[in-house]
Order: structure tokens, then C-alpha cells, then sequence
């Protein structure tokens, strides 16, 4: 065979094998049109890859890519497909059956991580059906077929791959010369026949795979979009509104965090590849474990009980020392310690576990969400129902823990038990039982590598030590003394609180500005820098700025 028929081949082999995956996926979609967004083949995968991905690669994927870290493993694993695919439809060239198993392979690691979840196997069953089919019609329809239709091996291919020379053979002279017996012309013809038979069944597949996407996704916008139901509820108002956040909580400083972080600029941090999408009509909350009276609450009947707002500081265990996840929002709910004082708490209960819609636990010590403290069933953010993002319609939140402790989004489920009784999704993965929020400080102005002129420049940032308050934040300059800083209005000992300092820059240059909070129990931020694993980093922030 020539090179160019062979490229050819290879080429029509490729093709074969992206679009088999292509009709995989798309059969796949639609059939988690109907069991759940999160059973889709690559989701599945997808998900199982974030369970299993060891805590120092998920750290260093955080830091290299942010809230981007999904796209980039989706990306991947996309890319892996493509692979894949093409790698299959190589291999059906030469035996379909080896193609064939590429795509049982493809279908067995989905439902695998199908059932790591818990989500339903009929997609990656469907997936791997329908790819095998399409690799199968893909490969026959380039084999070119003798008049009766039998799929003939060209002589002088001689590799028994049930195989014809491309096209391309007449092209470089092999066929027009016209060697005696070889019935040229007539097998030119039916190599274009062959040829453009395998466009059409190909053209045909990317047809049919474009029609079933797009149902799949109208279907599973259809039964599993929230965003309508969100639009349309409608919150009661608290009990007791909170005033409004006084003006002197933020100084005036250009470049400074707002007080309250608008819902839109608000972290978000979960292992949730797609959204979950949580019908308020259809969502319920089981209480139950050691309780006296385990309840199933709806969400009318959860929002017929009073509501509460408060301000509270919401941080992330993975935030770098200066790091953006960290934010301030006013939440509307219900008393998280009410309702569980109503099911009758057990002695022996240490644990609450909040179970989310997607499968997440997060394990909370019970006494401290009893011991008076503003624990919170959210419902509202910011004058808002809770964002999809956010955890719509329902989240736990207890001031004073990291998010990874205390905050379940999509919740569904609590349960009190042990400590013994179960670790939950972050401590089986080493992180801290507990998760107390670690007193933090940032220099949110000048921003780093700033150039300011000499004279006044107003150095500015934000503090937070949830649940316990900000007492002092101190600044330096170039590890000089420490300057008491100005603190803007305390909210609330659960709110984080913003602070100004005015430095008389002399000397051009690059100058150093680290900063240190005191928390309300006197205790000063610790200067020893410690990245998050296990229990939240710690350190000073610190800032490079040039006088000019
Ligand atoms: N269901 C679910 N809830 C979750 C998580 C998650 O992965 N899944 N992550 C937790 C973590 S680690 C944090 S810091 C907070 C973040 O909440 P946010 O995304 O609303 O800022 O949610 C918590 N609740
Ligand atoms: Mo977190």
C-alpha cells in the first residue's frame, strides 16, 4: 500500500473511531436525560477522578488553576477520549473486535465510577452499546464491497486487514495504468462507492449525533434545571431583620474588598462537576440518628418555621495565606440549633452529618453547633435565595468552622452520630476533624508590586478570625515596629472586619508591609508559615511595594 493510501486508511480508521465516541457520548447524555445529569459517562468519570485524586494534587491543582481546576479535568479527560477513540477506530481497522473491546473498556470505567457515586449505569451501558454499533456500521461502510456486497480483500494489500487501497493508489498511477487483468476501472468505482459510503454513514452519524445532544440537553434542562423554580420562590422575610451594615464597617479606600461580597464575585469551592440541580417541591431534609423524633422537613414546612438573618464571614480550610476564598455574605434561614433541640439530640450524639444531594458529607461537632452560636439551614444569600452555585435550596452553615466543616451546599440529610460513627469526604482524606477558622489577615491596598509616591499612602485590607473577632490588626514596614492599625466598625464577632493604616512611605525603593491580627481571645495571628493541609494555613501576609 502507499504511503498516501495508508494515510488514508488511517485517517478514515480515525474518523471511525471519533465519531463511534461521539455517538457514545451523545447516547449517553440522553440516557442521563432520565437517570440524572451526574450519571452522564464523563461526569461519572469525572467525578470518581475528583474522589480519588490524592489531597497534595488537588491542592496543587487549586493553586495552578482556581475554580478552573473542573475545566482543566474535563479537559483532560476529553482529551484522553480523543485518544482513545482514535486509537479504536486504528485497532478496528485491523480487527473490529479489538475496536469493539476499546469501547466495552470505555463503558466498564463509567460504570464503575457510575457506581462510585451511586449514580445509575443505564448511560454508561448505553454509551458503550452505542459506540460499539457506530464503530461497527463506521468500519463496514469504508470497507469497499464487491457488487454482491461481500467485503473484499484487495489483492496487493496482502495484510489481511479487510482492506482496500485508498483512492489514493490511482491517484499515483497503480490503477489507470491499467495492468492487464485487473479489472481496473470497475474496482476504482467501487472504491468510490466505498469511499463515499463512509462519508455518508459518517456525515449521517455526526448528523444524528448533533440531533440526540441537543435533545439530550433540552431534556435535561427540561427535568433537572432549577433556575426556574429559583426564580419563582419567593422567601418569607425574617423574623427580626438585621439592619443595614453600618457605612463605618467599610472603610473608604479605592481597591479594598467589599463588606459584603456580592453573590456573583462569592468563592465557590465543591466537588460538584456540574451543578446539582435541587427542586425545592421535591426537596426534603431528613433529621435522624441519635435523635428522639427523627423528622423529614419540606421545604414549605422548613420555611414556615421563623427565619433569622445573619452576617456571617464564610472561609475556606485551602485558602493560601491571602488568599481569595473568603467571603462575607447576609444569609436568611432557620435555626439549625432549634430544629435539632426539637428532634431530641441523644447524649452520646458528638457528630452531625450534613449530606448533600451530590453525595458530599461533611462531619460538624455537635456541641458546637448547640452552644449557642448562630448556626444556620440557609436558604437566602444576600436578599437572594441561595445561588444553585451556593448550595440552592438549602445549606447548612456554623460560624466559627471552615466551609469543609460545617457548610454543606445541596443539602439533604443530617444525621447524628459518632465521632466513631463516620468520617466524612474531607477527614478520610486527612484534613482535620474539627476545622476551627484560623485568625487571617490580608493588605488588600497597595495592591502587590504597586508603585506609590513618597509621603501619605493609605495601606489598607481586611481581617477575620470567625466566631472569635477581630481585637487588633498591626502592620510593619520592612520588618520595623508594629503600628497599630485603624479597625474599622466590628459587625459581628462572625463577620471579618476591614482596617486602615497610614504609612509615611520614605526612602525609594521596594518596601515590605506585613501585617498580623489579634483575635478576640488576645490571641496573636501566628507568624510560622504553614500551608492548609491539615487544618488551615497559617503566617503572615505580606506585601512588596516600590516608592518611587
Ligand atoms: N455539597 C457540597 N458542599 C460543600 C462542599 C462540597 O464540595 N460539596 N465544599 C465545602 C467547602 S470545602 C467550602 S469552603 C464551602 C464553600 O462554599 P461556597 O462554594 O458557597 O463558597 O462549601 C462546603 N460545602
Ligand atoms: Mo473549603
Amino acid at each position: 500500500m502507499s504511503g498516501v493510501s495508508r494515510f488514508r486508511t488511517a485517517v478514515r480508521g480515525a474518523a471511525s473511531g471519533l465519531g463511534a465516541a461521539a455517538a457514545a457520548l451523545a447516547a449517553g447524555d440522553l440516557a442521563a436525560a432520565f437517570t440524572g445529569p451526574g450519571s452522564a459517562p464523563v461526569l461519572a468519570v469525572g467525578s470518581a477522578a475528583i474522589d480519588l485524586t490524592p489531597t497534595p494534587l488537588k491542592d496543587w491543582a487549586v493553586r495552578h488553576f482556581g475554580t478552573q481546576d473542573k475545566t482543566v479535568l474535563l479537559a483532560g479527560i476529553y482529551a484522553t477520549m480523543v485518544v482513545l477513540a482514535v486509537l479504536a477506530g486504528l485497532l478496528a481497522l485491523r480487527s473490529l473486535r479489538a475496536g469493539v473491546a476499546v469501547f466495552a473498556l470505555f463503558a466498564g470505567l463509567g460504570l464503575w465510577a457510575a457506581s462510585s457515586r451511586d449514580a445509575a449505569l443505564l448511560p454508561s451501558v448505553v454509551a458503550g452499546l452505542a459506540g460499539a454499533a457506530l464503530l461497527t456500521v463506521l468500519i463496514r461502510a469504508g470497507r469497499p464491497s464487491a457488487p454482491d456486497g461481500a467485503t473484499t480483500t484487495v489483492p496487493g494489500t496482502g495484510h489481511g486487514m479487510g482492506d482496500r487501497t485508498g483512492p489514493g493508489a490511482g491517484e499515483s498511477g497503480g490503477e489507470s495504468a491499467g495492468h492487464g487483468a485487473d479489472p481496473g476501472p470497475e474496482r476504482g468505482a467501487r472504491r468510490d462507492l466505498g469511499r463515499r459510503g463512509f462519508l455518508v454513514a459518517l456525515a449521517a452519524t455526526a448528523v444524528g449525533v448533533a440531533v440526540v445532544e441537543t435533545a439530550a440537553r433540552a431534556l435535561t434542562a427540561a427535568r433537572y434545571d432549577v433556575a426556574r423554580a429559583r426564580a419563582a420562590l419567593r422567601l418569607p422575610a425574617p423574623v427580626r431583620p438585621l439592619p443595614p451594615v453600618p457605612a463605618s464597617a467599610h472603610p473608604v479606600v479605592p481597591g479594598l474588598a467589599p463588606f459584603v461580597t456580592p453573590d456573583s464575585a462569592f468563592y465557590r469551592v465543591d466537588t460538584a462537576l456540574t451543578l446539582p440541580q435541587v427542586q425545592p417541591s421535591s426537596w426534603t431534609l431528613r433529621i435522624h440518628g441519635l435523635v428522639d423524633h427523627p423528622v423529614e422537613l419540606s421545604f414549605d414546612e422548613l420555611l414556615r418555621r421563623p427565619l433569622r438573618e445573619v452576617d456571617y464571614t464564610l472561609s475556606c480550610v485551602s485558602n493560601e495565606v491571602g488568599g481569595p476564598y473568603v467571603g462575607t455574605a447576609r444569609w436568611l434561614g432557620v435555626s439549625l440549633a432549634d430544629l435539632l433541640r426539637e428532634t431530641g439530640v441523644r447524649r452520646g450524639a458528638e457528630q452531625l452529618i450534613g449530606r448533600s444531594a451530590d453525595g458530599m458529607t461533611i462531619g460538624t461537632p455537635v456541641e458546637l453547633v448547640l452552644d449557642g452560636r448562630d448556626a444556620l439551614l440557609a436558604v437566602g444569600m444576600n436578599g437572594e435565595p441561595l445561588p444553585v452555585a451556593h448550595g440552592f435550596p438549602c445549606r447548612s452553615l456554623v460560624p466559627g468552622l471552615f466551609g469543609y466543616t460545617s457548610a454543606t451546599k445541596w443539602l439533604v440529610d443530617l444525621e447524628l452520630t459518632t465521632f466513631a460513627g463516620l468520617d466524612p469526604y474531607w477527614v478520610r482524606r486527612g484534613w482535620d476533624r474539627t476545622g476551627l477558622v484560623r485568625t487571617a489577615s490580608r493588605i488588600e491596598v497597595p495592591a502587590p508590586f504597586a508603585r506609590v509616591a513618597p509621603g501619605r499612602v493609605t495601606v489598607a485590607g481586611t481581617a477575620w478570625a470567625t466566631h472569635r473577632g477581630v481585637a487588633a490588626v498591626e502592620v510593619r514596614v520592612d520588618d520595623g515596629p508594629w503600628h497599630e492599625a485603624r479597625l474599622a466598625t466590628a459587625v459581628s464577632p462572625d463577620v471579618w472586619r476591614q482596617w486602615t493604616w497610614n504609612w509615611n512611605a520614605v526612602g525609594s525603593g521596594p518596601h515590605t508591609l506585613e501585617v498580623r491580627a489579634t483575635d478576640g481571645t488576645g490571641t496573636v495571628q501566628p507568624q510560622t508559615r504553614h500551608p492548609p493541609f491539615p487544618s488551615g494555613a497559617t503566617g503572615w501576609h505580606s506585601t512588596v511595594v516600590t516608592v518611587t
